[in-house]
């Protein structure tokens, strides 16, 4: 290679590209940039990257000479077709063994998708899921990649590199081929929603039925926090205590109450459908967005109904929000690893699920202390779920009556809570031997001849039913 040459090339200096080249080049690569509009490049390179050893083009021809081959190119634009437009310009530009990597939050299908097109063009493609936020791109983050396996061994280094960095490794490692890695970090972010969402109604639950201080509530999060080590809960104590400068008033009072979304926790329910696994917290959370955001219509219904329920708690009901808190935030995992076992079945992944914990160790949104003994459970032959896992049963077996003592109290009330009751009805679900899905396969064998299936005899059967009641 020439010494002029870069080892690494970045396209789309917005604040995920800007970091991770910062990140990369910090850890010993030069690396060129690219971004659409010029004025962000011109802007990136004079300030931030001004004695950095960052290669600032401007035409995607400069940009595509001045890497080393095979080329690396890293693609961090806006998910959906500008990762399509980006493409279509860097093939013909591009040569064979190069790779594209896709590092945003691209659908797992859109990358099968790109996969067989560009490597139908002799290049290679990895769909490289990458979480952590623009403090994680810059410091650290969980890489997800996955595609060609010699492709990603001539990134790996790279990569690895730039990862958050734990004492068992870095958090990166090969996932599996096609959309592996892009399906991962779709689970992640269905898993993340779920945390959030059960946070958030632990968050409500204490402000409205206990008379708290935003301080004090930071305060038991943190206490509870203990326990999970988990980002998402040191970030909820940060804000709890985040002051409003304008007003003087806790920061949160003042932001508004309708959740936005860019779909991932959508993309894991739809999936999670399409392959028949439950994943009813995630789905939740999905849903609890969707109702924030009909805020004039809960407004106008709210002015109709007023007030229901009796806003009383009982003795011992902080420490049971904090168990039923760990408890949700535990099935959440649980739901996701599910998927990601059914989903490696299915597309023939190969997905191990103690590498896919150990990226997720540190890095991203919702790395935890409780990754450690999730990876310890899936050393054990033939786990199918981590309800079933030793690491967990005991903390099932005490904190489920939390559970369901902070879900009654709230139903008695006009407190929401989606995710906390969806993750007891899973658990009830799983752990009950019998269902009431008689029921259904009555029904739909009444309506629709659909048979059904006995408990005391193999096979299928079906009943006349409206010849037995004469109509
Ligand atoms: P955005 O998702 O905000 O996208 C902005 C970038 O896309 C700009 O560089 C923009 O160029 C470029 N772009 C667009 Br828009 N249309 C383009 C087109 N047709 N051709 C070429 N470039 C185009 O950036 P981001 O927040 O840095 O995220 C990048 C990816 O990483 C996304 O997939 C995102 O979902 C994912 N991600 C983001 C985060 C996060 O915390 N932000 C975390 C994890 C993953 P321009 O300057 O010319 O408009």
């Amino acid at each position: 290679m020439s010494s002029e040459e870069s080892e690494f090339g970045i396209i789309g200096m917005a604040v995920m590209g800007q970091n991770l080249a910062l990140n990369i080049e910090q850890s010993g690569y030069r690396v060129s940039v690219y971004n659409r509009t010029d004025s962000k490049t011109k802007d990136f390179k004079q300030k931030r990257a001004s004695d950095r050893d960052i290669v600032a083009t401007y035409e995607l021809e400069e940009f595509i000479s001045s890497l080393e081959r095979p080329r690396k190119v890293l693609i961090l634009v806006k998910a959906g077709k500008p990762v399509d437009m980006v493409i279509d310009q860097l093939l013909p530009l591009m040569e064979e063994g190069d790779i594209i990597i896709d590092g945003g939050n691209s659908h797992f299908q859109d990358t099968n998708r790109r996969v067989k097109k560009v490597e139908g063009e002799g290049l290679h493609y990895l769909g490289t899921g990458i979480s952590g936020g623009e403090y994680g791109a810059l410091h650290g983050p969980s890489i997800m990649p996955g595609g060609h396996r010699e492709a990603y061994d001539e990134v790996s280094e790279i990569l690895r590199s730039a990862a958050a960095q734990t004492p068992e490794g870095p958090t990166c490692k090969y996932l599996g081929p096609r959309s592996a890695g892009h399906y991962v970090k779709m689970v992640h972010n269905g898993i993340e929603y779920a945390v959030m969402q059960s946070i958030a109604e632990v968050y409500w639950a204490m402000k409205n039925l206990l008379d708290l201080s935003h301080e004090d509530m930071a305060d038991r999060f943190e206490a509870w926090n203990q326990r999970l080590d988990a980002y998402l809960m040191e970030i909820t104590v940060e804000i709890l205590r985040e002051e409003d400068e304008k007003t003087g008033r806790p920061l949160l009072e003042v932001i508004l109450d309708t959740a936005k979304q860019k779909g991932t926790g959508k993309w894991t329910s739809q999936s999670a459908l399409d392959l028949g696994v439950p994943v009813p917290t995630i789905t939740a959370a999905v849903d609890a967005r969707l109702l924030s955001a009909r805020k004039d219509q809960r407004g106008r219904l709210d002015e109709l109904y007023g007030e229901l329920g009796n806003y009383e708690t009982y003795e011992g009901f902080e420490d049971d929000l904090g168990k039923a808190l760990y408890l949700s935030i535990v099935t959440a995992y649980a739901q996701g690893l599910d998927l990601l076992e059914e989903a490696s079945e299915e597309y023939n992944y190969g997905l191990d699920i103690q590498d896919v914990a150990q990226i997720w160790k540190d890095g991203c949104i919702i790395r935890s202390d409780l990754l450690d003994p999730i990876s310890e459970s899936y050393s054990s032959e033939g786990l199918d779920t981590l309800l079933a896992s030793e690491e967990f049963q005991d903390d099932y077996r005490e904190a489920i009556p939390s559970l369901r003592k902070v879900v009654s109290a709230l139903s008695k009330t006009d407190l929401i809570c989606l995710a906390l009751s969806a993750s007891l009805n899973y658990f009830n679900s799983l752990t009950a031997e019998r269902l009431p899905a008689n029921m259904i396969q009555a029904q739909r064998d009444y309506f629709g001849a659909h048979t059904y299936q006995r408990v005391d005899e193999e096979g299928t059967f079906h009943t006349e039913w409206q010849d037995i009641k004469n109509v």
